[in-house]
């Protein structure tokens, strides 16, 4: 499937917009052309990432970007394979198949956009939502301590694994940069705002 730039629909100040803004910074950065580049995207807000850049996209299920862009990387290893997942998506039904890409070591990146929260559903808790935050499965504040993925990326055997902030434009788009030009698995957990329900 081939997407373009359409209408964003995302709320507005979320920060996906943002991370969408940097990911087309650093491909023209790059020079990477947009019959060489691909988006894998699971299900969530951040599914919508793969609409909103002129690349080759596939719009898979949730959790399972990952065996769909390891098969694109493995079909066309010199297209650039980028996959876009939310926190649940990944950390939480996706995680299996999130270690098993840390220790295959492919040259993919992977750029989650780490809201703290199930924010399709409406905000529900999810891996990453810290401990005492107020969501509609932990009304009276979350009491589980939240994955650290950085941490469990680089155990698993992931070389580049870094934390970003969609407010810190230049600095996220710096990451993205070098995370294409490593040539092995790259993981970027990037904290964005989600003003409709992450409220803490
Ligand atoms: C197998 C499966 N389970 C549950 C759902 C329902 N579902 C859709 S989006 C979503 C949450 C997405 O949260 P996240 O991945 O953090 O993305 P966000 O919306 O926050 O960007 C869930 C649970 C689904 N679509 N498929
Ligand atoms: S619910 Fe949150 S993550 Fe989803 S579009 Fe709105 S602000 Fe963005
Ligand atoms: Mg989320």
């Amino acid at each position: 499937m081939r997407s373009g730039l359409t209408n964003i629909q995302w709320c507005p100040g979320c920060g996906d917009t943002l991370i969408i803004m940097a990911i087309k910074n650093a491909f023209k950065e790059l020079w990477i052309e947009s019959h060489n580049r691909v988006v894998v995207s699971g299900i969530g807000c951040s599914w919508k990432a793969s609409q909103y850049i002129d690349w080759y996209a596939a719009e898979t299920l949730h959790g399972r970007a990952l065996p769909f862009a390891t098969w694109i990387k493995l079909s066309n290893p010199e297209l650039t394979v980028m996959a876009m997942w939310g926190d649940g998506d990944w950390y939480g039904i996706g995680m299996g198949h999130f270690i098993h890409s840390c220790k295959r070591d492919l040259d993919m990146t992977y750029i989650v956009m780490d809201n703290e929260n199930y924010a399709l559903t409406t905000g529900q808790a999810s891996p990453t939502t810290p401990i005492g935050a107020k969501t509609k499965t932990t009304p009276d504040g979350n009491t589980s301590e939240p994955f650290d993925p950085i941490k469990i990326a680089k155990a698993a055997g992931c070389k580049f694994a870094k934390y970003a902030d969609s407010v810190k434009f230049q600095e996220l788009k710096d990451i993205i940069k070098e995370a294409i030009k490593h040539k092995w698995f790259s993981i970027i957990d990037v904290h964005q705002a989600c003003p409709s329900f992450k409220r803490w």
